[in-house]
């Protein structure tokens, strides 16, 4: 049906106009790994028309072939966008003014030219992300969606493509909603738009899907775990190499699934020391290669332990946000925010509060800092929804599908302040459970909250966690001190505790009394005595305050906060430090010493 259809009323009178874009919804299990592969970028300029209306799903702008007007048997009220466009990666709101506060849906085009498709090939678009729901078309043809605005996600477009030229249109809609993950309500800017890289992988018949090699858990570092799944069933031989290690050894891939245990001792990455190892991993032709860190990771009683080794976190925690680009993030940034942390002394960063981009668990892996990765089950989501759940352990999968070799990654975060109701303990004990079944090799946690009535830290969901994250504001929200030290004198975790939020806002260059709200003396005086009530605390294992850079947030509408949340240690400029980012170095650099 186009535009032109016998009834050209009908789609006035179609509320149901989106159903038929659920059905082709792609998740984690549509993944295919990157590691080393070629594929070609399809970043630039696309056409661009933003549809506050839906028009474009009501109407099925897709299926309209674009054509001069001259050829038109109909008017029509979208013909290709390409009066308009944008460069992509790119949040819309920091295109134009006018596109700011832009919530709605955008429709990006443009064209591909294909090689003619070889028998058996499978053509793929990936996306990076797409803030928050995507839907794509090839040619006229619905080829999939997603759901999920922080994670990448691949649509097979082999049936649709065809040698030559392609038309590729997808709709991006960034509308929040109380049924999404996160919902309407969050303390950060809700950029839309195709905000990472977009590429094309042409993958041939049977594919690598995914892999992963790391320390076979238990083994205490003597012996190398490899897994590998096919795109289908066979059986096979995978062949797998790490440079400086011997091998090559050969996994039986029975059923397209394959596990091999084999002696192995890699020199152990740590902060310290992020040795990587080249792995390299082959199967019915197809080839894959990573940088690889081998490390051990355990809990025992109120301890986190890191290749055997007692580990204390000194954190600070960091938004995807730019004064100018909005969510999308460079080398440079992701570079600039590691710098800044080493700057203050930090082994440990918590990526709030949503998948990152994944080049910055690579380069944690390469300049040596230990991430804490998230999902954005954030505050009050509808716990009671099935398909609420379905969408927050969809990112949480496609999270640690795209991470799992990352040795910087140390916890998967499945959470933060969510009331510890019936409905939560339920959907969060499942997430946590899932991702400790998805991924053994790591730590689970959430950053919870106090338990109001007895004053301590106490949440049902600790059952499933390894470690409890606790976001406290004594201080600043709460003004008196004395609440934190009878926190910690009440509680009787026996887990470790991270601090996994503490902080205080202060407009940069605002000197004053440290008494006076958004003064960096106030700042620096919390962050003062917050450090010293938490070093009181055995077992509180890490700390990370919030936050590294101040961020866009539309909460905060005070006339010392104009739409920012204040509490960076670093002002927006990504320059501009305030009193208490020494503070902390100073207070890290000590316990660093002690380390030594
Ligand atoms: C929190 C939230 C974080 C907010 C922060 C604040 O507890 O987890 O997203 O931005 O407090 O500044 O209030």
């Amino acid at each position: 049906m186009t535009t032109t259809d016998i009834d050209p009323y009908h789609h006035l009178h179609d509320e149901n106009f989106a159903d038929a874009y659920a059905r082709g919804r792609v998740g984690a299990t549509a993944m295919v790994t990157m590691a080393g592969r070629a594929a070609t970028s399809l970043d630039g300029a696309w056409t661009f028309v933003l549809d506050l209306y839906d028009e474009g799903l009501r109407q099925r702008w897709f299926a309209d072939q674009v054509a001069p007007v001259e050829t038109w048997a109909a008017p029509r009220d979208y013909d290709g966008g390409g009066w308009q466009t944008i460069t992509t990666p790119s949040s819309w709101n920091m295109v134009r003014p006018e596109w700011f506060y832009f919530e709605g849906g955008a429709w990006y085009g443009r064209t591909l030219q294909l090689d003619p498709i070889v028998a058996g090939e499978h053509v793929l678009v990936r996306i990076g992300a797409a803030n928050y729901e995507a839907r794509v078309f090839l040619n006229g043809r619905f080829v999939g969606s997603h759901r999920g605005g922080s994670t990448p996600f691949f649509i097979d477009i082999t049936a649709a493509a065809r040698a030559g030229e392609n038309w590729l249109l997808i709709q991006v809609d960034n509308r929040r909603r109380s049924d999404r993950v996160p919902m309407h309500h969050t303390d950060w800017f809700n950029y839309g738009g195709l905000y990472r890289e977009i590429s094309l992988v042409r993958l041939p018949a049977v594919f690598i899907r995914d892999f992963a090699v790391m320390l076979a858990p238990g083994t205490d570092g003597q012996r190398v775990r490899a897994e590998v799944s096919l795109s289908a069933p066979l059986d096979a031989e995978a062949v797998v190499s790490i440079a400086g290690l011997g091998g090559p050894w050969r996994i039986a891939v029975k059923g397209g699934k394959g596990t091999l245990e084999f002696d192995a001792r890699p020199e152990l990455w740590s902060p310290d020391a992020p040795k990587l190892y080249d792995v390299s991993l082959s199967c019915t032709g197809d080839t894959v290669r990573d940088r690889i860190g081998f490390r051990t990771l355990a809990v025992r009683g109120e301890h986190i332990l890191l290749n055997g080794q007692d580990l204390l976190l000194r954190g600070i925690c960091v938004h995807e946000d730019d004064v100018d680009h909005g969510k999308v993030s460079s080398d440079d940034d992701i570079r600039r925010r590691f710098a800044h942390a080493k700057a203050l002394g930090c082994n440990f960063m918590r990526l709030a509060h949503y998948p990152h981009h994944e080049r910055a668990a690579e380069i944690a892996d390469e300049v040596g800092m230990l991430l804490w990765e998230e999902i954005p089950v954030y505050w009050a989501i509808e716990f009671a929804n099935a398909d609420t759940y379905a969408d927050a352990e969809n990112q949480l999968h496609e999270l640690i599908r795209r991470d799992r070799n990352r040795a910087s990654v140390i916890i998967w975060g499945v959470g933060n302040e969510n009331a510890d109701t019936d409905a939560r303990l339920s959907f969060m004990g499942r997430l946590a459970d899932a991702a400790k079944k998805a991924d053994p090799s790591r730590l689970v946690s959430a950053a919870c909250l106090i338990n109001r009535e007895t004053f301590a830290i106490q949440d049902r969901l600790t059952e499933h966690l390894d470690i409890i994250g606790i976001n406290e504001y004594f201080g600043w929200y709460e003004p008196d001190f004395e609440g934190l030290r009878r926190l910690l004198k009440n509680s009787r975790p026996g887990k470790p505790v991270i601090i996994t939020e503490t902080g205080a806002d202060a407009v940069a260059g605002s000197r004053g009394s440290d008494t006076t709200f958004f003064t960096e003396d106030k700042q620096a005086a919390v962050y003062r005595e917050q450090l010293s009530i938490l070093a009181t605390a055995d077992y509180v294992r890490g700390i990370c305050p919030w936050i590294l850079y101040d961020f866009r947030t539309e909460r905060r509408q005070a006339a010392l906060q104009q739409g920012w949340n204040r509490k960076g240690l670093l002002a927006a400029d990504k320059t501009t430090r305030k009193l208490a980012f020494d503070v902390l170095a100073d207070h890290y650099r000590r316990l660093a010493d002690t380390e030594h």
